[in-house]
């Protein structure tokens, strides 16, 4: 019998019941004899002392199953945004995902940003509601919110029962339920001709096993989203969606035969401090001992490989298209490269990067060198941190989503690796957007011009959140092709200058939003006219001769300070709200309308992100405890008042 893996994803706002249900389906799938719980600290995913002692899911865990003959590699991820680089790393090499929803508290903020992207890379979604034994639990007002809130082609697969009450089940609908027919046959029919066809006739003609297939396909297809209800707690549902997993998501086969790519998406370090790189296998086979090149043209030995196998991971002697493998021998490789010759285009990032910094000081000033080699470590495993050293003042700082995953940080640096830190003060990482055009051109040959080239740049600013576009507008017979072989080689590297020098802006943060047009070009030969006779140009002159011209350009353009934002939407007693919001005003936002419904209020504001930890922090005292604040990025705006210069 035919045999194929899917990589499922379990994704979710935190809390909502993935490790929990991640135990149920590996108890399901007969993988474990005991459910384990996260909040005893004895499930198979939660792995990490942190985790199990914070009860919260910090890193990505793959843990396998089998259901029939599909092998699932299911990836338990974290729900917490701090964490969300976690899930950014996983996406690209999922083939389905199941996200679940609270049946309590419904769809919330990181809900939606976790539909968005599952939907702007067309992953097929399963949606589970979970926690349906809990009181307070809902099946309609659920719905409701899926189809406001996260996508109208939801299509519920049956029904859940003694809602809120440890009793609470799920019962799957089939052929026998004329209602969900109906129901199937109207949702299905608008992205399917055949079965509109009958709808549009008022047949009931298409058989239910057609209905089925279609499902499954427009599944697959990532077009609806089949609804299954649930509880992680007691199991109900859970066989359900086993079957659903089975039945509506795409398990792939792979060309084993092909040539070698790969993704890795995950890096750790075994306990003797070998690196091991977890990749998932598109296409060929990669076996031991074979020489794999990968990521920025580097090459490494395989010196092991193992796969997971139904909740724990065997040695095997090759990993092929399809399946995650975990690669020891590749000392140089990193989170994000492919693997083998196809070049895969890059993913684009998914979701908003960190918006703040902070210093990392140890205690003892002896472990400053120690702490150097940790935090690169930890970036082997989270390249978001992006540490940085400052050589001035010997500093280290790294990047952040927020206060959990800072002390997470700081947690396992004093477990792993004995050293004990403290933080300065978080603050935002902003970036500086061009606010005008601006040009600049250096000649061969003048006096000013420490280098053999010509190069004239100019800066115009670009739409929010498109990043740098480097273009070429030379003409090609200027351009030095013996360097870079063709015009794409050189525009590519001219491409790569500028970005590393928009880096550093006027103010010190990273310059984006903007396009960057190379104007003007001239290399010197030695046999050339006068104008051009020189030593032959080299690479080195084009490179240090960029930042040179680039800077000038932009501080013609000058650029504008923005800050990052972030989008707060607070559920209030609705007794507190004008507390509330007199804080709001304090902290410099205005307010929308406040929505009332009943005994809550719901506040929407946008806020810069350095006040957003404020309000978190005066929120319990405001609200007795019962606020909840939900932020989302925004985006940038410049800031208010003189421009921060970034710390170095
Ligand atoms: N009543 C009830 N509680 C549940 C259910 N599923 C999970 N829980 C509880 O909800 C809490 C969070 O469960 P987790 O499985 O850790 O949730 P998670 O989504 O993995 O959380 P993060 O990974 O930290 O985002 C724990 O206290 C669970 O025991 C459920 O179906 N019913
Ligand atoms: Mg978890």
């Amino acid at each position: 019998m035919l045999h194929t893996t899917l990589n499922l994803g379990i994704l979710a706002h935190v809390d909502a019941g993935k490790t929990t249900l991640t135990e149920r389906l590996l108890y399901a799938a007969g993988v474990i004899d005991e459910v384990g719980s996260v909040d005893d600290g004895t499930t198979q995913t939660d792995s990490l002392a942190l985790e199990r002692q914070r009860g919260i899911t910090i890193k990505s865990a793959v843990v396998s199953f089998a259901i029939e003959n599909v092998t699932v590699n299911l990836i338990d991820t974290p729900g917490h945004p701090d964490f969300i680089a976690e899930v950014e790393r996983v996406l690209s090499v999922l083939d389905g995902a199941v996200l679940v929803i609270s049946a309590v508290e419904g769809v919330q903020a990181q809900t939606r940003v976790l539909m968005r992207a599952l939907q702007r890379l067309s992953v097929p979604t399963l949606l589970f509601v979970n926690k349906i034994d809990r009181p307070g639990a809902g099946d309609q007002r659920i719905l409701e919110g899926i189809s406001e809130r996260l996508t109208p082609a939801l299509i519920p697969i049956g029904s859940a029962s003694a809602l809120g009450t440890p009793a609470a089940d799920f019962t799957p609908w089939g052929a026998a339920d004329p209602v969900f027919a109906a129901g199937l046959t109207s949702a299905l029919a608008e992205r399917d001709d055949g079965i509109l066809a009958a709808y549009v006739h008022g047949e009931t003609s298409v058989s239910y096993s057609r209905l089925r297939e279609e499902l499954a396909a427009q599944t697959k297809g990532a077009l609806v989203h089949p609804v299954f209800f649930g509880s992680a707690r007691t199991g109900a549902g859970v066989e359900a969606l086993m079957a659903g997993i089975a039945e509506l998501l795409p398990a792939v086969e792979g060309d084993a035969a092909g040539p070698v790519s790969g993704t890795v998406f995950k890096v750790e370090r075994s306990p003797a401090g070998e690196k091991i790189a977890y990749a998932r296998m598109f296409c060929g086979t990669v076996r031991t001992r074979d020489r794999l090149r990968f990521g920025r043209d580097v090459e490494g030995k395989v010196t092991a490989i193992s796969v997971f196998d139904r909740g724990s991971t065997v040695q095997r002697a090759s990993v092929s298209a399809g399946e995650i493998g975990k690669l020891s021998g590749l000392g140089e490789i990193r989170i994000g490269d492919t693997i083998g010759g196809l070049r895969t285009a890059a993913t684009q990032q998914q979701f908003a990067p960190p918006t703040l910094e902070t210093v990392v000081v140890p205690r003892s000033s002896a472990d400053q060198g120690r702490l150097r080699v940790a935090l690169a470590q930890l970036a082997e495993q989270d390249p978001l941190i992006d540490v940085r050293q400052d050589d001035a003042r010997q500093e280290l700082s790294v990047s952040l989503y927020g206060e959990v995953q800072k002390e997470v940080i700081q947690a396992t640096l004093a477990t792993d690796f004995g050293i004990d830190v403290t933080f300065r003060e978080t603050t935002p990482i902003s970036i500086e957007r061009p606010l005008g055009t601006g040009e600049a051109i250096e000649l061969l040959h003048a006096d000013s011009n420490p280098f053999r080239a010509t190069i004239g740049l100019r800066i115009d600013p670009a739409p929010s959140g498109t990043g740098i576009d480097f273009r070429l507008q030379v003409d090609p017979r200027t351009a030095p092709l013996y360097l870079y072989k063709t015009l794409e080689g050189f525009t590519e590297r001219m491409g790569q200058y500028v970005r590393r020098t928009l880096r550093e802006g006027l103010f010190g943060w990273q310059v984006t939003d903007c396009i960057v047009t190379m104007t003007t070009c001239t290399y010197s030969v030695p046999d050339g006219p006068p104008s051009r006779r020189g030593s032959l140009s080299t690479a080195a002159d084009f490179r240090k001769l960029t930042p040179l011209v680039l800077m000038r350009a932009l501080e013609r353009a000058g650029t504008a300070v923005c800050e990052p934002i972030v989008r707060v939407s607070l559920e209030i007693p609705t007794e507190t709200v004008g507390a509330v919001l007199s804080i709001v005003a304090r902290l410099g936002a205005v307010a929308q309308t406040p929505s009332l419904r009943g005994q809550l209020s719901t506040i929407e504001t946008v806020l810069p992100a350095s006040r957003v930890q404020e309000l978190q922090r005066q929120l319990p005292a405001l609200t007795g405890g019962e606020g909840v604040l939900e932020s989302d990025f925004a985006g940038y705006q410049p800031v208010s008042g003189a421009a921060p210069t970034r710390r170095r």
